[in-house]
């Protein structure tokens, strides 16, 4: 097998393990920036906005899928993994794309959605066709999905469930009256799985992506990438639930260091961040070990299953800050020197957190906001900012249907409000609610760039409607002031420059059992962080214990950020007091 020629010019440097102290910024292109006033975002709208990333501080970008697509999941259905989606542009623009990043000093981390393709990829089209072709060959395209036979009244092969809602097993459209074949998708029926257990398929997928790293791209974001093996038994599953069959099967391992044998190690130093939920800190060792042998890191879902999480999203449950507190340490400590972990509260599949804690409104709608990212941006791992995120942008209030452009959240509606069978059924006015407090849509409408029509991302209308606070929260007024979410965001994400000790630095919660602050120190022999972070709107109370201060106390000390104005000290004592949702962090050591 030969090596993908390198287009060495095109390539940045890149140091062994350089997303260590790197962030992303991540990219959800259709609704980014619309340059040709069509209303959907697009790849030179990308360009024209990569000095603002720059300007953030963020030397990396994860941009969701720019594939061609049948767009039933926004570009998550893929019908041809080397041409662009013409709504986004061209491959010259994505090769321009990748050659300006570069230009700028920032890396390109392209999504691999390779658990299934769209229904409209020929691949499928073909292996729709049946099992022998019409000259009695067989149809090298069959094995390319999953296909089993149904039962003897016609019922799917088992119960799973997919995860946009209903059977996981579907027939095709064109298929014939009396065909009793179904095929297997783990999302919607317009997403077929991959047969992974089929090499052909796998050495089309390793060439095309090694092809891509090619182009030029620095590593890959690996889309709902445990689900490729699953149970050979296909068995029922207690209550239809997918995950435990289809998630981590017996071949994941083999697999995964295929994939990184065969395209990932092939070229110096490629990112690659797996989508994993059904991630625990031991899978996490194994995944995103330090030896570099399967993937860079993995996205946990732990810290987010906390509110509902996947598995029943449609409700009000608040995360429990003791809660997660205990899972963040969790995960901190277990992967110290063993993995690497991400660091994430945002992406385009979740609600915004400002929204899920945090105030969204009123006087401490930034303060919050600059909490929340101070808190999660000095533990150990690579942060990852979602687009607006930086702006403390908010969930969007949903008030009819028709303003939903979600596939999950659709079929929920259709599920929880329409006749159909279902544990639970909701009003509209409380599916409304629910969709706006958790749909995937809250993260998908259009960047706030200023207080112009349609917060300037478009000229055109906008395929989703923009929140109606963007004349209140946008980029560019943030620009103008030294106090706003964004400006903080620079500094957080400058620090990490800066000192070694975010890093590198060991983690240990403090205070653990104070139900109201988040408080933890990252330290070295020498060197130390205090990082505390008040959740509620009244002053709280922090004890430290002795021999805290005991280690600290000769130290010199000094504030290297703070979202409160009044905090001009910091005097290290037993207690301190917090005002409401103050947060800081405290550098203790020689300067
Ligand atoms: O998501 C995979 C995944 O595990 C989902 O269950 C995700 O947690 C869910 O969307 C939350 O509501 C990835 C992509 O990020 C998502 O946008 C795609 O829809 C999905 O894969 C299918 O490709
Ligand atoms: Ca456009």
């Amino acid at each position: 097998m030969t090596l993908d020629p390198l287009k060495k010019d095109s390539i940045m440097q890149r140091p062994p393990k350089w997303w260590k102290n790197s962030v992303v910024y991540q990219i959800y292109p259709r609704s980014f920036c619309d340059s040709n006033g069509d209303g959907i975002g697009d790849l030179p709208g990308v360009i024209g906005k990569l000095d603002y990333v720059k300007e953030l501080g963020c030397d990396a970008i994860w941009i969701c899928p720019f594939y061609a697509t049948s767009n039933y999941d926004n570009g998550y259905d893929i019908t041809d993994y080397e041409r662009i989606n013409p709504e986004f542009g061209t491959m010259q623009d994505a090769e321009r794309l990748i050659e300006e990043a570069h230009k700028r000093g920032i890396r390109l981390i392209i999504d691999m959605v390779l658990n299934h393709t769209s229904c409209e990829h020929p691949w499928f089209l073909e292996s729709q066709k049946g099992p022998t072709l019409p000259d009695g060959r067989p149809n090298p395209y069959r094995d390319f999905y999953i296909w089993r036979e149904g039962g003897p009244n016609g019922e799917a092969p088992n119960n799973w469930e997919a995860i946009f809602g209903g059977s996981a097993w579907s027939k095709p459209e064109t298929a014939p009256e009396d065909s009793s074949s179904f095929y297997l998708h783990i999302f919607s029926p317009q997403q077929p799985d991959l047969n992974w257990e089929n090499p052909a398929l796998r050495q089309e997928l390793y060439r095309m992506m090694r092809w891509w790293l090619a182009k030029g791209v620095d590593g890959f974001r690996m889309d709902a990438v445990c689900y490729i093996s699953k149970d050979p038994a296909f068995p029922d599953s207690k209550d239809g639930n997918i995950r435990p069959y289809a998630s981590f099967g017996p071949h994941f391992e083999t697999f995964a260091r295929e994939m990184n044998r065969e395209v990932f190690s092939r070229f110096e130093n490629v990112m690659t961040v797996a989508e994993m939920s059904e991630s625990t800190p031991e899978r996490a060792e194994i995944y995103a070990n330090e030896d570099g042998s399967i993937f860079s890191m993995i996205f946990q879902f732990q810290h987010l299953d906390l509110d509902g999480g996947d598995s029943f999203k449609w409700t009000h449950r608040k995360i429990d800050l003791l809660e997660l507190k205990r899972l963040m340490g969790f995960w901190q400590t277990a992967l110290y020197g063993r993995a690497w972990n991400s660091l994430y509260w945002c992406n385009h599949d979740q609600a915004r957190i400002f929204s899920r804690f945090g105030e969204a409104e009123g006087p401490f709608r930034e303060k919050s906001a600059k909490m929340i990212a101070l808190c999660s941006h000095l533990m150990q791992g690579t942060p990852y900012v979602y687009q607006g995120e930086e702006l403390g942008m908010t969930n969007y209030p949903f008030r009819s249907i028709s303003e939903v452009r979600d596939i999950e959240s659709l079929n929920a509606w259709k599920k929880f409000c329409g006749p159909g069978p279902s544990e639970v059924k909701y009003t509209e006015a409380e599916m409304l609610d629910l969709i706006s407090l958790r749909g995937r849509d809250n993260a998908r409408t259009p960047m706030q760039w200023d207080a112009t029509p349609n917060a300037g991302f478009s000229a055109g209308t906008p395929w989703i409607n923009v929140n109606p606070n963007y004349t209140q929260i946008n980029a560019a007024e943030q620009l103008t002031r030294d106090d706003s979410v964004f400006r903080f965001y620079q500094k957080l994400i400058a620090l990490r420059k800066k000192y070694e000790i975010i890093t590198a630095g060991r983690y240990a919660v403090l205070d653990e059992e104070n139900p109201d602050v988040y408080a933890y120190e990252r330290f070295t022999e020498d060197e130390n962080l205090l990082v505390a972070a008040n959740f509620r709107n009244h002053p709280t109370r922090v004890t430290l214990p002795a021999d805290y201060i005991a280690k600290n106390q000769s130290r010199s000390a000094g504030i290297l950020l703070t979202n409160d104005p009044q905090r001009r000290t910091f005097q290290l004592s037993e207690t301190f007091t917090l005002n409401p949702y103050e947060a800081f962090v405290v550098f203790f050591g020689v300067r």
